[in-house]
């Protein structure tokens, strides 16, 4: 396998001619048991060197009569107990700054990062240079396979500040030997500025959000601008369910003219881009060579087979400074096995991550995934650029209404659109749902992550009984 060990140590000045499909042709398309021996051995190093430096882990481990040793097959991994993101902050919190888990002397962290904080205490990632390039590294060797190439050059916009989703963006464009242009997001009249310098800098590759990238069209639009004519090859993505969501990724893509590629797993296991597309289609190939990806059965915590639901839980196979072993994510997704016919044989995951389990309501009996709901609404004809999902979690049956803004030449026949979609919404989701339509522009737009779900009795209960 090419620049395979550990600690990693990558060749800074390799390049793949701009001709070759893959970066690292034998890691991503050997025989997939074949890479899985090389990573049962890869999680052991990591289990030991994480036991040896990292109080965090012995003690976990202590408590579960686990040692690196005992793991002599990925079925035994299993048994390695998950990290919920919970512990992480509670060990920061009596660990300041980096927590027990940081693996190394805490002189060589050379960059932090961090959750935004918005629930609970933040949690900082404290990265060292040898993680950094590491990063650096594997994101060069994703956004290789969704084609992008030195000569293109690459927005990113999205906020450069804690947001480790920037700077991973930033830091494997540039180690691709890409083009860079920092622009970040979420300043006020930032948006306006974004739209004129991708004409001057003839931008031809974007990273944001899906949320981020349909609202820049929308003011391009309002600039007199067709987005088509900023000259964007591909669109790759991370952040939020979109990218993989059909009716997202088709206004994207149409309003572009180009390519839509998701990617993004979670910062603390960064590379976040191991779940990332290699090609212009709905999902994302699970990278095992740089993060092992299992998804499991959110209860009993075991792997679920190829073809089932369950959450992702992640092992980084590349990070010292703070190394995640069995990291739950919390997210939901459906996982296919390896297939030699797309070239790269990883695990493949068709609708990407499609949504979280806490976002997860139930309506008459009925799962439902914002994202779904999301997918029917932004189909609609004369749809307006935004919407809410109203819920009220309070009684036992969740009840749902979704207020959704169209535009102006639907306004003589708002009863019928209405219908049309709540019929779509009881046709594809199995759920009855109360569709208001609101004027464009009625809703906020977002630079970063759309937050559309609404938990509130009141405004629900007053929306159903509008007519
Ligand atoms: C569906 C991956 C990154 C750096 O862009 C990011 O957003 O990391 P962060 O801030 O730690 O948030 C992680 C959460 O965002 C995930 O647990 C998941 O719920 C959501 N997420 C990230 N990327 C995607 C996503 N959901 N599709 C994605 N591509």
């Amino acid at each position: 396998m090419e620049q395979w060990s550990w600690p990693p140590r990558y060749d800074e000045s390799y390049q793949p001619d701009p001709a070759e499909r893959f970066w690292f042709p034998r890691r991503e398309t050997m025989p997939a048991e074949q890479r899985d021996e090389a990573i049962l051995a890869r999680i052991r190093q990591v289990m030991e060197y994480a036991w040896e430096n990292a109080p965090f882990y012995r003690r976990k481990w202590d408590e579960a009569g686990i040692h690196p040793s005992s793991i002599k097959s990925l079925a035994d991994f299993e048994k390695v107990p998950v990290v919920r993101k919970e512990e992480l902050r509670a060990d920061q919190a009596e660990n300041e700054p980096f927590g027990s888990y940081l693996a190394v002397p805490t002189s060589e962290v050379k960059h932090v990062n961090g959750t935004s904080g918005t629930t609970g205490r933040p949690t900082a990632f404290g990265i060292s240079e040898r993680d950094w390039r590491s990063v650096a590294n594997a994101h060069a060797r994703v956004m290789w396979a969704m084609g992008i190439r030195p000569d293109d050059t690459v927005l990113v916009a999205s906020p450069l500040s804690l947001y480790w989703g920037s700077w991973g963006a930033y830091i494997g464009a540039e180690r691709l030997g890409a083009r860079v242009f920092p622009f970040g997001a979420g300043t006020a009249g930032q948006t306006a500025r974004t739209v004129r310098w991708m004409r001057q800098m003839g931008v031809t590759v974007f990273y944001g959000t899906p949320s981020y990238a349909l609202h820049l069209a929308e003011v391009a639009r309002d600039d007199g601008l067709d987005p088509a004519s900023l000259g964007l090859r591909k669109l790759f993505f991370s952040g939020e369910p979109g990218a993989s969501v059909p009716s997202i990724r088709s206004r994207i893509a149409e309003a572009f003219g180009a390519q839509v590629y998701d990617s993004g797993s979670m910062a603390e296991v960064s590379p976040w881009m191991h779940l990332g597309a290699d090609s212009d289609e709905p999902g994302v190939l699970c990278w095992q060579d740089l993060v092992y990806t299992e998804v499991c059965d959110p209860t009993g915590l075991h792997r679920v087979d190829y073809g089932s639901e369950g959450t992702p839980v992640y092992t980084t196979l590349e990070r010292t400074s703070q190394p995640m072993i069995r990291l739950l994510s919390g997210d939901l997704t459906r996982w296919e096995a390896p297939s030699a016919d797309r070239g790269r044989t990883y695990p493949f995951l068709p609708r990407g991550i499609y949504g979280r389990i806490d976002d997860m309501f139930t309506v008459r009996g009925e799962n439902v995934y914002p994202s779904a709901i999301d997918d029917v609404v932004m189909a609609a004809q004369g749809y307006g650029g935004e919407h809410r999902i109203v819920i009220s979690r309070e009684s036992t049956m969740d009840s749902l209404a979704v207020q959704v803004e169209y535009e102006d030449a639907m306004a003589s026949s708002l009863e019928s659109w209405a219908a049309g979609i709540a019929d779509r919404l009881r046709t594809v989701l199995g759920v009855g749902a109360k569709v208001v339509p609101v004027r464009q522009q009625t809703f906020d737009r977002t630079e970063f992550k759309a937050r559309r779900v609404v938990d509130d009795r009141d405004l629900l209960r007053r929306l159903e009984g509008a007519s």
